[in-house]
C-alpha cells in the first residue's frame, strides 16, 4: 500500500533509477505526487515488471517514462497502459476496519463489484493472498486474485491486540462501559464513534471466538 506520498520531482509513490529492474506486485499505489510520474517513474534504463497492480489518481499522471521499458500486466491504471490483463476504471475504493482502500464489492455488502476484483494474473491461493483480503467483512480473496493491495485480516473484536476476541476482551469493553469521550477516544469503542455502548458489544458478540 503506497499512498499519500509526495516529491518535488519524481516518482511520488515508488523512483526506479540506475537500471532497477524491480518486481511490483499486489501493491496498490494511490494519492501520491510528484512534478513527474506521481505513481512510479523509471529513469535510467529502470523496467519494473508491475502486475496485478492498482495505479489510480495519482498527481499528474501514474507512470512517467525518463528511460525504460516497464512491463505493466493485469493491472489497473488510469489513463490507461499497454499490457496483457490491464483495465483502465475506476477501482471503487471503500474504507473498511484497516484503512481507505478496500475494494467495493456486493458479497460484503456493497452495492457495485469493483472492476479489480477477480481480475488479477493467477488464483488467490497461488500468490498466498487468500489468507489476506480486499473486502470490507475480511472473508479471504478467493478465485482469481484482486488487483491491488490485500488488508491482513483481523478479529475485530480484538481490543487487546492478541489476535482473538474472548473473554479478555469482553471484559475491557464492559469495564469502559458508557464512555463518551470524543477527545480522547475510547478504549471499549469498535466502531470509531467514540462512545462505548451496545453497538460494540454488539460487534465483539458477532466475533466471539475469532482467531487469527
Ligand atoms: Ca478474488
Ligand atoms: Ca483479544
Ligand atoms: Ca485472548
Ligand atoms: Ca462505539
Amino acid at each position: 500500500m503506497i499512498s499519500g506520498n509526495t516529491a518535488q520531482e519524481f516518482g511520488g509513490g515508488i523512483r526506479c533509477r540506475a537500471d532497477s529492474n524491480l518486481t511490483i506486485t499486489n501493491c496498490t499505489i494511490t494519492e501520491n505526487a510528484a512534478l513527474h510520474g506521481g505513481g512510479v517513474t523509471c529513469e535510467d534504463y529502470s523496467s519494473p515488471t508491475i502486475t496485478n497492480c492498482i495505479l489510480w489518481g495519482d498527481v499528474p499522471e501514474e507512470v512517467y517514462i525518463e528511460s525504460g521499458n516497464p512491463a505493466v500486466t493485469y493491472s489497473d491504471v488510469q489513463g490507461g497502459w499497454p499490457g496483457e490483463g490491464n483495465i483502465d476504471a475506476d477501482p471503487l475504493f471503500v474504507g473498511g476496519f484497516l484503512g481507505d482502500y478496500y475494494l467495493s464489492q456486493t458479497a460484503a455488502g456493497q452495492p457495485v463489484d469493483s472492476p479489480c476484483v477477480n481480475t488479477g494474473s493467477d488464483t488467490a491461493e497461488n500468490l498466498g493472498l487468500d489468507t489476506r483480503t480486499t473486502r470490507t467483512d475480511q472473508v479471504g480473496d478467493a478465485g482469481i486474485v484482486d488487483m491491488g493491495f490485500h488488508y491482513p485480516i483481523e478479529c475485530v473484536g480484538d481490543l487487546d491486540d492478541d489476535n482473538d476476541t474472548d473473554q479478555a476482551d469482553l471484559g475491557i469493553l464492559l469495564a469502559d462501559w458508557g464512555c463518551d469521550d470524543p477527545v480522547n477516544g475510547c478504549v471499549g469503542d469498535l466502531n470509531g464513534d467514540d462512545r462505548t455502548d451496545q453497538a460494540d458489544l454488539g460487534i465483539l458478540l458477532a466475533d466471539w471466538g475469532c482467531t487469527n
